[in-house]
């Protein structure tokens, strides 16, 4: 990845954040947290690694995304939104009456988004069929999904983790966002996970551990997968901190579903670098 690349790349997951500001601070009241914390991965997912036609979003060649952490909504939205998927002017509706943007994911509602997420599990194991019905067609797509660290704790995703590995999906590239954090505090003091990345590997999966917010060794983690995993699927760690980029809530651990007011969000947009 060239510099002017890894520049480009960091400035659309700035104007991520910016607009994922702007949409929950419009509203008054959103995941903020989960949502600047997965910035980076989109902006690179979205803005250089993934095949899509904004033209034709269910293209049946198109690679896919289950954000199975589906609360994160926002920052998904505002990347469909800056690489025009539907209009800038819906980030103004977020979860009001009659939007296209539900504050969870929902393939019915809004163009570019792959699956309907939200009840913590599902979307990962909704990923792992994705990925094995493509195999099955001989469709050669790649799925990513994106799943919590507290989502983690969801048993759900240990059953999709070995049905992954037996059916040998290794079209099925996915991320932890390990920001350490859940709803209601730490995961260590909730459900401790333990060694993350050894159960991974003893669930059968290729797995890498990783700067999240650094777009370009999430980069060389996706090509060393796609080289290097032979017939696993892979999962690739992002250490990543919860609330990345906002002063206000960056690492709080009160930042899952926050209250703020407009001028917070313009306060840390303008921090941003932008208006
Ligand atoms: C099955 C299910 N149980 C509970 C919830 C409520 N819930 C929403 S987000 C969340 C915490 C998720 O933590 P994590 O996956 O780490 O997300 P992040 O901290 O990155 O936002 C919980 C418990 C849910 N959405 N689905």
């Amino acid at each position: 990845m060239d510099d002017k690349l890894l520049n480009d790349l960091s400035c659309f997951a700035r104007e991520i954040r910016k607009k994922t500001l702007y949409t929950i601070g419009k509203l008054g009241v959103g995941h903020i947290g989960g949502a600047l914390s997965v910035a980076d991965i989109l902006a690179l997912l979205y803005g250089y690694v993934m095949r899509y036609d904004i033209k034709n979003p269910g293209a049946e060649d198109r690679d896919i995304l289950v954000l199975s952490k589906g609360h994160a909504g926002p920052a998904l939205y505002a990347a469909l939104a800056l690489k025009g998927f539907f209009p800038i002017e819906w980030l103004d509706t977020l979860n009001a009456g009659g939007s296209r943007l539900p504050s969870h994911c929902d393939r019915n509602k809004t163009p570019g988004i792959d699956m309907t997420t939200g009840s913590l599990g599902q979307g990962f194991s909704a990923a792992c069929g994705i990925a094995l019905g493509r195999k099955i067609d001989g469709n050669n797509v790649r799925i990513f999904t994106i799943i919590g660290d507290g989502e983690s704790d969801e048993g759900q995703v240990w059953e999709a983790a070995m049905f992954a590995a037996h059916y040998k999906l290794s079209n099925l590239i996915a991320f932890t966002d390990h920001n350490k954090l859940q709803i209601d505090g730490y995961i260590k003091d909730i459900m401790d996970l333990g060694d993350l990345e050894a159960k991974w590997r003893s669930f059968g999966w290729y797995v890498q551990w990783c700067d999240g917010h650094d777009i370009k060794a999430m980069n060389e983690a996706i090509n060393n997968a796609a080289a290097n995993a032979g017939d696993k699927p892979s999962m690739i760690i992002l250490d990543t901190i919860k609330g990345k980029g906002a002063a206000f809530c960056e690492g709080k651990i009160d930042n899952h579903n926050m209250t703020f007011s407009m001028d917070v969000a313009n306060e840390a947009i303008a921090a941003l670098g932008g208006e």
